[in-house]
């Protein structure tokens, strides 16, 4: 084809799946009922992509359908199911993996390269046995064909699968998952044969792996692995075109081993990837032997392309090959379906935007502009751009008073004095050792829900709904007063989410009404978008901190979202570095900190769980990241006084790649997700000479288990053997505001009581 998606939004313009899946789970709906939903949405979806100009019968609609998730999709198609699930099958299997049942545990879940997309984690071992074991997209494909469309299925790659697994229980260890490469490829082969004799012309195997040396395995041994595979796929008897797609990054020296290999084309990210300067004489051949899916338009963000540079660089494409395909760069499940859909947003910021229907139309008059010459899209080209050029011109974009700020920033902006000069400063807030605080949310209840909703359709007043959310900051203040934890929150019960709650409130932002994306399984979030220069109107979250601090004798802790994570979770403008907008944010963040200063808070938490997400997959760009990163959080926290103890929390993630920069933040305390790996990460902390106050997490907030004293008495004295204990802190993992109240009352008032026995086993006293 000459136009294409790599994959397309699974959840529905209205949350369609997310729904039919969570009646299926509540019992509401059977397995036919939420297979009918999940095909209504699949026929939906590509009746819809023709609408937008994809060709009906050339292969260029993908089939990226998933109840939950695409790695969990692959290893069951292969068969590749852990033990603990025997017994299971269907729909009971495949959300068995991803949620667990009563008896058994879920796969693990852990970010999908640098998105904010999670996927589940395949657990290989040495006897997992590999067979064609769900023909899931075979159906699908056939189902499309009955219909009278030929699309192209997609999976996600053999490599790429192995290289997310982790050692499955019990493996040996010096076993790694990509060893068991030559025994999945026949199953691979299979799938192909059967996909073709189901109809499809092309398949798509997606191997971003390629991109990123942020897995286990060296580039050496990753190249070596895809030679093989994609020799052995190439090489199979029966099968589809095969492409090949590298989204997320550069598959740099596994370009030439792609382009060496016997498929029919390769799909390259052309935005976050480049097109090689240089390539040798074989693989220069061999590339010119294949069809290029080139990915002009950007998968990740919701900015309308720049036609012209699109072109430009489809044109540079077609000097490796004469077969180009205009592709987005990754599949569109991390944007929203619909700008139409959006009532509220400014004409301006409308003018700019494009979610996945307007990505789709961009890749489709790409390709006509590639096949006719410029002059045949001459018309869209210049509405495109006057488009842009307004939107770029717009208020708000570039305001010279937030300019003129970020340009006076000095080094000593974002020193604060001494770690011990600030110790001794914040005596004053007479702590025991061994303090206990939580994360800074509350259970959110089912009311708060309601008070929030009706708000928002008018239903309810705004001084009703303030009246409503002191109550609950009483209740949560008297509730901790009387489990007797030393640092004490508001509970955070008027906020929806920990970064749309500033977007709301940070002027440069706007906020959508159905622009959801899929995080996991039928979870969703609806980025904000960060469009112009950033500055903070009023204070944010000043009054509830201060009602809070006002009922109680306790410290209580003020609660703002760092710079890296509010970046992370909204769609980001694309016209400047990001760390000059994160410096914009921060400025925002360091002005609320003061005020939250003036009111007399003495602790203020500014999170940063997203640190590690937007770490470059590629090495070489991690430096130039972490400084800007660092630097942000830096500067939001450079201005608190010594004696203001200046809190963060990290979770989501292993830390081992970040452990440096979370060290270099220089917060007081340092609270992180610990109690799913034992304490580990604080042995990495202390050997990148960490010397602050930390808190490692010793309730996984993930699950209702409720710890008991004994275990969190164990989990403490773990982490007192590797750091002394007067930088100890405890604490829960994370946020508890999934949690309900009666797992959380019961496993605070054990977290208190560990702390004092732990304290008086070390003739800590308090
Ligand atoms: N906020 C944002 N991004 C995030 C998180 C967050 N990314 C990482 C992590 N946390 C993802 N975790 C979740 C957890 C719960 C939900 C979504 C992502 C969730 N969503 C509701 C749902 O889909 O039903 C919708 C929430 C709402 O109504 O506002 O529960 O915390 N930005
Ligand atoms: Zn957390």
């Amino acid at each position: 084809p000459g136009a294409l998606v790599l994959g397309y939004p699974r959840i529905g313009p209205n949350r369609e799946l997310k729904r039919a899946v969570e009646s299926y789970w509540a019992g509401q709906l059977d397995a036919d009922g939420l297979e009918a939903a999940a095909a209504e949405l699949r026929a939906a979806t590509r009746s819809r992509l023709v609408e937008l100009g994809l060709g009906r019968e050339d292969s260029s609609l993908p089939e990226t359908f998933s109840f939950s998730d695409q790695v969990l999709d692959a290893l069951l198609a292969v068969g590749a199911v852990p033990g603990r699930f025997a017994g299971l099958a269907g729909l009971d299997l495949l959300f068995a993996l991803a949620r667990g049942t009563a008896d058994v545990a879920p796969l693990e879940l852990t970010k999908w390269f640098d998105t904010n997309y999670h996927h589940l984690v395949p657990e290989i071992g040495p006897d997992t046995d590999f067979s064609f074991a769900d023909d899931r997209r075979v159906r699908e494909v056939a189902e499309a064909r009955a219909a009278g469309f030929v699309t192209r299925p997609v999976l996600v790659g053999p490599v790429t699968l192995l290289a997310l697994a982790k050692r499955a229980d019990g493996a040996p260890d010096g076993f790694v998952p990509i060893q068991r490469l030559d025994d999945l490829l026949p199953v691979y082969a299979e799938l192909l044969a059967a996909l073709a004799d189901a109809g499809a012309d092309w398949v798509q195997l997606d191997e971003p792996v390629l991109v990123s040396d942020a897995v286990a395995i060296d580039r050496a041994e990753l190249r070596d692995a895809t030679a093989r595979a994609y020799e052995t796929l190439g090489s199979a008897p029966r099968r589809p075109g095969i492409l090949v797609a590298t989204p997320y990054g550069d598959p740099r020296d596994a370009l030439p081993v792609l382009a060496a290999a016997p498929i029919e084309a390769i799909g390259l990210d052309l935005v976050r990837g480049r097109l090689p300067e240089h390539l040798d004489a074989a693989a220069e051949e061999g590339l010119a032997g294949k069809a290029i899916a080139a990915g002009v338009v950007d998968g990740r963000n919701v900015w309308r392309a720049d036609l012209d540079a699109a072109l430009d660089r489809l044109e540079q494409a077609g000097r490796f090959s004469g077969e180009i395909a205009v592709s987005t760069s990754t599949s569109l499940q991390h944007v929203p379906h619909d700008v139409a859909r959006e009532n509220a947003l400014e004409p301006a910021l409308v003018g700019r935007l494009a979610f996945a229907d307007q990505k789709v139309a961009e890749v489709a008059l790409l390709a006509r502009g590639l096949a006719e010459g410029r002059e045949a899209i001459a018309t869209e080209l210049t509405a495109a751009a006057a488009d842009r050029a307004a939107g770029a011109a717009a208020d708000g974009v570039r305001v010279a008073a937030v300019r003129a700020r970020t340009v006076g920033i000095g080094e000593s902006d974002s020193r604060r004095v001494p770690y011990s000069e600030r110790l001794v400063a914040q005596t004053g807030l007479g702590l025991p050792p061994l303090p206990t605080t939580t994360i800074g949310s509350f259970p959110q209840t089912p009311e708060v829900r309601r008070a929030r909703a009706a708000l928002a359709r008018g239903e309810s007043s705004a001084e009703a709904y303030d009246a409503r959310m002191r109550e609950e900051i009483e209740r949560v203040i008297r509730l901790q007063e009387q489990l007797g934890l030393d640092v004490l929150v508001h509970g955070e019960p008027e906020r929806n989410d920990m970064v749309q709650y500033f977007a709301e409130r940070l002027d440069g932002f706007t906020v959508t009404e159905h622009g959801w994306v899929q995080s996991y399984g039928s979870r969703c979030t609806r980025p904000s978008i960060l469009w112009g220069d950033v500055s903070r109107p009023a204070p944010m979250t000043v009054e509830w901190s201060r009602y809070a601090a006002s009922l109680t004798d306790k410290p209580v802790k003020g609660m703002l979202t760092g710079p890296v994570t509010i970046l992370a979770w909204s769609f980001v403008r694309d016209d400047q570095p990001l760390g000059d907008t994160a410096r914009q944010v921060a400025l925002a963040l360091r002005d609320e900190i003061a005020d939250l200063e003036a009111v007399g808070l003495g602790v203020i938490q500014v999170d940063e769980p997203a640190l590690r997400e937007l770490l470059p997959l590629e090495h070489a760009r991690r430096e130039a990241y972490l400084e800007w990163a660092v630097g942000a959080f830096r500067l939001a926290t450079g201005g608190a006084a010594a004696s203001t103890q200046v809190h963060t929390h990290l979770c989501y993630s292993e830390f081992g790649a970040v452990i440096d920069a979370v060290r270099d933040l220089d917060a007081d305390v340092t609270s992180i997700e610990a109690a799913r790996s034992r304490m580990e990460v604080v042995d990495e902390l202390a050997a990148a000479g960490f010397d602050h106050g930390i808190g490692p997490g010793v309730w996984d907030i993930h699950s209702p288990r409720v710890p008991s004293s004994d275990e969190l008495v164990g989990l403490l004295e773990l982490a007192a053997r590797r750091i002394e204990p007067g930088r100890l802190w405890v604490n829960p993992d994370c946020g508890l505001k999934t949690r309900g109240y009666e797992e959380t009352v019961a496993t605070l008032r054990n977290l208190v009581d560990a702390a004092a026995r732990v304290r008086a086993e070390l003739a800590l006293g308090a």
